[in-house]
């Protein structure tokens, strides 16, 4: 049976999704971090990116969230998805993030500022400069470099294809090494510092490997698997970590370019990543929460206004289809959207952020309803990103300056 769609208010009724963004879980829309602490106790700003896409941004970000240390958050444009602030010129010239204030001092160059908020805040278990984190930090970018060299670079044939591969491979077997030479299941013998600087480039090879080369690297190592599994049970890794729709179009315009093998397995994948079922991917495995459907409802109904603004379709037709993919969403039930809705709502479908707009199951729920939804009256797919810039996300299209929460 199908029903008609509910009115905003109706859905607001439909969701009591809350969190605290000061003192709670780790989140993207938070401005101001305490943990407990008075205002007074902040000597940090961070600087980072607004739409939680910038990788060095991710690890002071996450090093910051397991030492619990006080601290703000002002959010800046990267140059690829819009138009750099100029306050934020003014204070680092480059634009480059990330940065930190530190009791009013500016530091740029994630690893300076690790070591400067080591010396400021102790260690996160594992120091910077001691040799055994040397060496690793060593590996990371020596996975780093195999990765663009097999991802970011185009080839002239299928054998240097299989090269680049091969190369990557081999690095690969390092980090299982090391990962496999303690017994936990991170690069230490405990969670610490080495494994905030791998993080953000294997979550985006994971993503983007899978996606460009049919390569699942999640799958196919055993103790990179667990140590993923590892990081899911932090809640400050949930707090930051993307899904593979996200990187894999996000990625693109930072990196120069990502070059798709045309493998059937990668052909495979990235119909998956982009068309759905999103569930089962293998971007998260811990269970999903209870309130993913609320979260995802929640997000929507704080932003509708603008969403309806910036989707090409008119107006009032999306205003309607969107309401539509909601109550299903929410009820679970079928809500037929007006005819020539299909293409808005694939557009926003394609244009969901993790975790900037909301955790990967809240992400994967709402996917999920627009393209049952849109379904139901056609099967017209938005024109492809793209892939030199974003300026399709830029954030100046949300209301408050740019500044989303
Ligand atoms: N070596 C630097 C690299 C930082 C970097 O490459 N940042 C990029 C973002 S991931 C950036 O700010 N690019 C300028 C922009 O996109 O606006 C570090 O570790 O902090």
């Amino acid at each position: 049976m199908s029903v008609a769609p509910l009115s905003w208010k109706e859905l607001q009724t439909l969701t009591d999704f809350q969190i605290d963004p000061v003192n709670g879980q780790t989140n993207a829309q938070a401005r101001l971090r305490l943990f407990g602490h008075s205002e007074n106790d902040v000597r940090v700003t961070l600087y980072r990116d607004n739409h939680a896409w910038c990788p060095y941004c991710q690890k002071i970000w996450l090093w910051l969230e397991e030492k619990q240390i006080p601290y703000r958050i002002e959010k800046v444009t990267m140059f690829c998805y819009g138009e750099k602030e100029s306050w934020y010129k003014r204070i680092v010239p480059s634009g480059m993030l990330p940065a930190i204030s530190l009791d009013g001092k500016i530091i740029t160059e994630s690893d300076d500022i690790l070591i400067a908020l080591e010396q400021t805040f102790g260690s996160l278990r594992h120091s910077m400069t001691a040799p055994n984190m040397i060496a690793l930090r060593r590996l990371e970018r020596t996975l780093f470099r195999a990765w663009c060299e097999w991802l970011c670079r185009p080839v002239s044939s299928v054998r240097q294809e299989h090269r680049h591969r091969e190369q990557f491979g081999e690095v690969m077997q390092k980090v299982e090494t090391a990962l496999g030479s303690t017994p936990s299941p991170y690069f230490l013998e405990d969670f610490g510092t080495a494994d905030v600087i791998f993080t953000p480039y294997v979550e985006r090879m994971n993503a983007s490997l899978y996606y460009y080369k049919g390569y699942s690297m999640r799958e196919e190592n055993p103790h990179m698997s667990a140590w993923f599994d590892a990081m899911e049970s932090r809640s400050t890794y949930r707090g930051t970590q993307s899904d593979f729709h996200t990187h894999v179009h996000d990625l693109p315009p930072q990196m120069g370019g990502c070059y798709e093998n045309g493998e059937p397995q990668a052909l495979i994948n990235k119909e998956r990543v982009d068309h759905g079922p999103w569930f089962g991917l293998p971007d998260v495995t811990y269970p999903e929460p209870a309130s993913s459907r609320a979260e995802a409802l929640q997000r929507v109904i704080k932003h509708h206004q603008n969403i309806i603004k910036v989707n090409p379709a008119d107006n009032q037709l999306f205003d309607e289809a969107l309401r539509c993919a909601l109550t299903n969403l929410i009820t679970e039930q079928i809500c037929p959207p007006p005819a020539g809705s299909d293409l808005g709502l694939r557009y926003l479908r394609d244009r969901i952020n993790v975790p900037r707009d909301m955790s990967i199951y809240a992400a994967k729920r709402l996917r999920d309803a627009l393209e049952k939804t849109a379904a139901l009256v056609g099967d017209r797919q938005s024109d492809p990103l793209p892939t030199r810039h974003r300026r399709d996300q830029d954030p100046a299209n949300f209301n408050d300056g740019g500044r989303q929460s």
